[in-house]
């Protein structure tokens, strides 16, 4: 079984620092997390495929559980640990369907979401943003560690807090007690992605 706890990274593609999806996975398993994400929203199938596929393969090694952001087919295709849709993404109950067994994780940027995914039968929350997030244009406002702890209170599944968490707040995001913290920019923007990520588990732990 696959347990959601510790540190959670999310692969972006950063051109700037010349970073793909693999490196900031093997990176970030090196340093410790439990979960990978693949979140790539803009290339072609086949190339999802095949970065799904590499990333895979350095989940297993490693014992990480792997999940596949949105894409029911690409997660079914890969026979990823699961799959993470946001509360408008496609279908939640065709997800469980098509993928059965499988973990699926969905995002919650209130209370009330939260509640909601529990009782449709997510397998975990992605609850935030609680703070301001660089990575997500269309993120919805931060709702804060007092949310955070609420949804804590009202649900059972695991709870995964996303949004702007880093090496200086992370203390406090444990605190509010939520089993994962799930980053992207505290461990891709980072110049030693492997440091980073290191540095999140000892804080997390
Ligand atoms: N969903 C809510 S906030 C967010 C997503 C995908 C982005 C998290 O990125 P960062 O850089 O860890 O704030
Ligand atoms: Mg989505």
């Amino acid at each position: 079984m696959h347990k959601l706890k510790g540190v959670y990274v999310i692969t972006i593609e950063n051109k700037k620092l010349k970073r793909s999806h693999i490196n900031v996975c093997q990176a970030a398993l090196k340093g410790g997390a439990t979960t990978i994400q693949y979140r790539e929203k803009k290339k072609a199938f086949y190339k999802m495929l095949e970065e799904a596929r590499k990333i895979k393969e350095l989940c297993q090694k490693n014992n990480a559980t792997f999940i596949i952001n949105d894409s029911i087919e690409l997660a079914k295709i890969i026979n990823s640990d699961g799959l993470h849709l946001g509360q408008d993404d496609e279908d939640f109950k065709k997800a469980r369907r098509i993928l059965p067994g499988k973990l699926i994780g969905l995002s919650a940027t209130t209370l009330r979401e939260a509640i909601n995914a529990e009782a449709v039968g997510a397998d975990y929350i992605g609850a935030g943003p609680v703070f301001a997030t660089p990575s997500k244009e269309d993120a919805a406002p931060p709702f804060g560690l007092e949310t955070l702890a609420k949804i804590k209170e009202h649900v059972s599944i695991p709870v995964v807090a996303i949004g702007g968490i880093n090496q200086e707040n992370a203390k406090s995001v444990r605190d509010a007690g939520t089993d994962a913290i799930a980053v992207i920019s505290a461990v891709s923007g980072q110049k030693d992605m492997t440091e980073a990520t290191e540095k999140l588990v000892r804080i997390i732990n």
